[in-house]
């Protein structure tokens, strides 16, 4: 990996995402374009939630805004965006967004490329009504057709065939997350100068855990194990730990607050959604390869999520992620009260 240069405060993405490809030489520059696109929907996204509580100012979702344009929700502006500046490129053979039912194709008056792109436009985009952080997330996977238009197989890929993933989150400030194999890097808004500035190289889950996130109002639902695990987390037990509880309610925020303080983030299987709600290859895929490059691990409960092959666009999974010790101890506690 290249070093990281100490001689400047000041180390744009651009620069960042172009120093990564010197790596490779074989590398035609296709990846790095398509990781810097990201970064650009991520300052378009941006900008309109930041704006989000004038809707009623500017005109809400189906009116007209003062210059006349007409308004969309902010999932569908985030969807159109990324769609919008990955349509034409040549890097992409298909997408898919968590916002659409089926595979989204290439036009057909584009060339199509070597990549795949999924994304979850705005997770968590019941929040934004309530000022609260919401994110984008991104995965980019090699297709697997050979030619032509990509196909819902290409889509269908695991963790393990990630060649980057990331997410960008929309909160006090914003901040672009991202990997692609070596290590995870952060990097947050100048809003003045319009530039993500790289502020948290090569992050790692603290090894002390401080929280654990989940929605403790569902505990009724909640499996004998599943209750146990999370007795167990707040120091019952025999638990070693006693974390604080937090939650947002948007995973894209909890997952980032826990990556960067550490911890432990569930969404279980419950009596209501016995699959899980969280989207396996929108959600869960690609913030596990971040979180294992971070050294943790996430699961579904009873093994790695990065080795689940997905069969749906929108299959639901259970998701445990953040330090492997937490992560394993959930595991422990389904196999013992719930198998
Ligand atoms: P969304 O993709 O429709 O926004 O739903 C996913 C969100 C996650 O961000 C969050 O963790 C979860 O739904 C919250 O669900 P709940 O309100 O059931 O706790
Ligand atoms: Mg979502």
């Amino acid at each position: 990996m290249a070093s990281i240069p100490t001689n400047t405060r000041i180390y744009t993405i651009e620069r960042f995402i172009l120093d990564r490809q010197a790596d490779f030489p074989d590398a035609t520059g296709a990846l790095t374009s398509l990781l810097y696109d990201m970064a650009v929907a991520g300052k378009l996204i941006s900008s309109h939630t930041t704006r989000a509580g004038l809707a009623d100012i500017l005109g809400s979702a189906g009116q007209e805004n003062v210059q006349g344009e007409e308004q969309q929700k902010l999932d569908v502006y985030a969807h159109r965006t990324i769609y919008q500046l990955n349509d034409h490129t040549g890097r992409l053979a298909v997408m898919g967004s968590e916002e659409e039912e089926d595979i989204v194709p290439i036009p057909e008056k584009y060339s199509a490329g070597k990549y795949v792109l999924l994304f979850d436009p705005l997770d968590g985009s019941s929040n934004i009504e309530y000022n609260v952080s919401v994110g984008t997330i991104f995965s980019i996977f090699r297709r697997k057709s050979k030619s032509g238009p990509g196909t819902l197989d290409d889509c269908l890929q695991s963790g393990r065939d990630l060649v980057a993933a990331g997410y960008i989150v929309y909160g006090s400030s914003t901040m672009l997350v991202y990997s692609t194999g070596d290590g995870v890097h952060g990097f947050t808004l100048d809003p003045s100068i319009g530039e993500f500035l790289l502020s948290h190289p090569d992050i790692k889950l603290p090894d002390n855990p401080k929280y654990y996130s989940v929605n403790q109002g569902y505990h009724r639902r909640w499996s004998e194990g599943v209750q146990r695990y999370t007795s167990w987390l707040q120091g019952e037990d025999g638990g070693e730990y006693a974390l604080s509880q937090r939650y947002i309610g948007s995973m894209i925020a909890d997952v980032h607050r826990n990556l960067l303080g550490g911890g432990v983030f569930y969404y279980p299987a419950d009596k209501k959604s016995p699959k899980g709600k969280l989207r396996l290859l929108y959600e869960a895929i690609p913030m596990s390869f971040l979180i294992e490059q971070a050294g943790g691990y996430a699961s579904n409960g009873t093994g790695s999520l990065m080795d689940v092959v997905p069969t749906e666009l929108h299959q639901r999974t259970p998701l445990y992620i953040g330090n492997r010790d937490l992560v394993e101890k959930a595991e422990e506690f389904i196999a013992k009260y719930d198998s």
